[in-house]
């Protein structure tokens, strides 16, 4: 037996949705089952996908500036994991995260206000594309660093474990983030103490201008969880409502008591890795193939088939999302460039009036 199939076999459960794992001769994935909330799937992905498209005009007349990553192609993946939590769990992102932000409901005009680095934003403008953070959400970032963010979500669900909050802390990251020590830190603890987190690899099979091929011995990533005992499900990432029932499925485990639970999604992004990237790794027939499997068109062309989308429906959902947009972009631009003079605050602390800082 192959080293593979003994891992499969003796450790966690791997679920395998269709497709396969290869990315080889992709094919139109449509939705799967009939959804009531298929039009609000629809209009979700638009908005995440409208407002990314503005970003690239507002990039190119320099109202964003610093870093800014697009996740273009990715938006069945926010969407999907979002509909399976509710407003008491934890979500923990990275760098590429304005898909996350939106479906988790951040105002459009908070999350716009941070792009254009304005005090009104959801950081307060300090942190930029990268670093969209909410506490009313629990929305705990954002994170430039690759990996980053899993050991904080590890640590979210370990004070729920011992406080007894039946809560899950989903957290995003990328293939990248598999070479990472952290990576296989988190899923130790998460696996050895049973923590409530619902881990979402977004398999876009690009760490930068690296494919996965060329830096993993093993590129099956669900194999990596498995090794960990943590259950493991690959899932179509181009369609939502595939995501939207795997991530309900291990939602519902996570909270039931069963244990981290792993989600690799097979996803891909349309654009460069960031506004810096002349992508000159990746072939035009790839990018080409993926983009017949946009989620959006996918999920149109199913709910029209399906009788869902009315006569109009879609043009309605356009508009009302431009106007959305075009309201978030005028509220940062009228917004307000902090003070120079604040430059200091909140990067060191002072120690508590109350005696309680660190000495
Ligand atoms: C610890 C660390 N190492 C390297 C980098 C530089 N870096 C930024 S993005 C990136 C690629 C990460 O790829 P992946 O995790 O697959 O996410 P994707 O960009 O594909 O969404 C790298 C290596 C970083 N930010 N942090
Ligand atoms: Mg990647």
């Amino acid at each position: 037996m192959s080293n593979d199939r003994a891992l499969r076999e003796e450790s966690a459960e791997v679920v395998r949705s269709d497709p396969p794992a290869t990315t080889e001769g992709a094919v139109i994935m449509g939705p799967t089952e009939a959804d009531d909330r298929g039009e609000g799937l629809l209009r979700q992905m638009l908005r995440i996908r409208r407002f990314e498209e503005r970003c690239v005009e507002l990039y190119s007349r320099t109202a964003i500036r610093g870093f800014l990553h697009l996740g273009i192609g990715e938006e069945a993946c926010a969407v999907g994991v979002m509909e399976a939590l509710t407003p008491a769990d934890a979500v923990v992102s990275t760098y590429r995260e304005h898909g996350h932000a939106l479906a988790r409901g951040i105002s459009m005009r908070a999350i716009m206000a941070e792009l254009e680095g304005k005090l009104e934003g959801a950081s307060g403008g300090r942190g930029g594309s990268m670093h969209i953070f909410d506490a009313a959400t629990r929305f705990y970032g954002g994170n430039a660093i690759v990996g980053g963010g899993l050991p904080l979500a590890v640590g979210l669900a370990l004070a729920d474990h011992l406080q007894g909050r039946q809560r899950v802390s989903a957290c995003f990251f990328g293939d990248g983030a598999v070479a990472e020590g952290e990576f296989h830190e988190s899923m130790n603890l998460a696996a050895l103490w049973r923590l409530p987190v619902l881990f979402c690899c977004e398999n876009n099979l690009y760490a930068m201008g690296t494919a996965l091929a060329r830096s993993e011995s093993e590129t099956d990533l669900s194999l990596k969880a498995a090794s960990y005992r943590v259950p493991a499900w690959q899932v179509d990432g181009m369609d939502v409502l595939a995501v939207k029932d795997a991530a309900r499925q291990a939602a519902e485990a996570v909270r039931a008591g069963g244990g981290p639970h792993f989600l690799e999604l097979r996803t891909y992004r349309f654009r460069a890795h960031s506004m810096y990237d002349p992508d000159r790794y990746r072939d035009k027939a790839e990018i080409e193939g993926w983009k017949q499997r946009d989620p959006i068109p996918a999920l149109e062309a199913w709910l029209s088939a399906e009788g869902l989308l009315g006569d109009g429906e879609l043009e309605r959902i356009e508009t009302e999302v431009a106007a959305e947009i075009d309201d978030a972009v005028a509220f940062a631009e009228a917004g307000t460039l902090e003070d120079v003079a604040d430059l200091e605050r909140w990067v060191t602390s002072k120690p508590a009036e109350s005696g309680g800082g660190t000495k």
